[in-house]
């Protein structure tokens, strides 16, 4: 009896535990269901989907990497990316690739904050399908991520595809291999920067151990400034400054001529070296007080 009373209360823990086991497989799998998507949402928002609110339209042409003109006349500008000025390198892959998507299509149109631009152009976000134009541009490498507050919805997404872009070498981030970095970048000086441009400067070094010929690489924000290096021989080791301002050239401090006007926003910028052939060469990112 004993025994028998040992084997059932025996039995009767095992069932216990087998239940206290499929229970526990169950709060696991439901603990790990709600820490998935606890952590899912503590990266900040996933994939941008399209919703609802927006507009459809005909595209008429497609005008450059970031702009279309729709049949209506109206030009509408993509918000959050930026590609290549017309005749600069990867500027005709761009239009070429956006045509692909957009092309005579109809599309759907998202707006943000701001509904238009200083040059009366709509601003938007663009869907062909299911597909995300503004955001495909940057992941295949045909645009960069370029923030223009207060319309941020998809900034982040914008910058994480920019850097996976970077990582993957797609497009216009095939690297030149070229052993010049951005070692250094100061983008607040004393006092306004409009003012005082040469508070700001960027600075190359040349990390390889043969003379670079810098001659018609260019630096660029994530806006529109652009410069283009004049006859300049970095030797190895040697580093070079670029102010933003105006004033002389000399072998290790260049300008880049503006007046009125900073290159680095203070609240996070990104510059971008490219070779002569708009190669990458390298990119240097920064935050509100990094
Ligand atoms: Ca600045
Ligand atoms: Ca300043
Ligand atoms: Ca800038």
């Amino acid at each position: 009896m004993i025994t028998k009373q040992c084997k059932n209360a025996t039995f009767e823990t095992h069932i216990r535990s087998v239940i206290r086991v499929v229970k526990d497989k169950y709060v696991k799998r439901t603990l790990a269901f709600i820490i998935l998507t606890a952590l899912l949402a503590s990266c900040g928002p996933g994939e941008p989907t399209r919703t609802g609110t927006g507009q459809a339209a005909q595209v008429a042409f497609v005008v450059d990497g970031d702009t279309i003109e729709l049949t209506d006349g109206r030009r509408v500008r993509y918000i959050g990316v930026n590609t290549p000025e017309t005749g600069r390198p990867y500027a005709i892959e761009a239009k070429a690739f956006n045509e692909s998507l957009v092309a005579g299509t109809e599309v759907w149109l998202e707006t943000d904050v701001q509904e238009s631009d200083q040059y009366g152009r709509l601003l938007a976000y663009v869907w062909a399908g299911d597909t995300f134009v503004n955001l495909e541009l940057v992941r295949q490498g045909y645009a960069n991520a370029y923030t223009v507050p207060p319309n941020v919805r998809y900034a982040e997404a914008f910058v994480r595809a920019e850097q996976a872009a970077r990582e993957a070498g797609r497009g216009m981030w095939a690297p030149a291999g070229v052993p010049v970095r951005i070692t250094a970048l100061h983008y607040d000086g004393p006092g306004c920067d409009r003012i005082a441009p040469n508070g700001e400067w960027v600075e190359l070094t040349n990390e390889g151990d043969a003379p670079v010929d810098l001659s018609g690489y260019t630096l660029k924000d994530e806006g529109l400034h652009l410069y283009t290096f004049g006859a300049v021989v970095l030797a190895p080791g040697a580093t070079v400054r670029v102010y933003s301002g105006r004033g002389t050239d000399t072998a290790t401090e260049l300008h880049w001529g503006l007046a009125g006007e900073e290159v680095w926003d203070n609240d996070g910028d990104t510059a971008y070296l490219r070779d002569p052939a708009g190669m990458f060469v390298d990119c240097f990112s920064y935050t509100q007080g990094s």
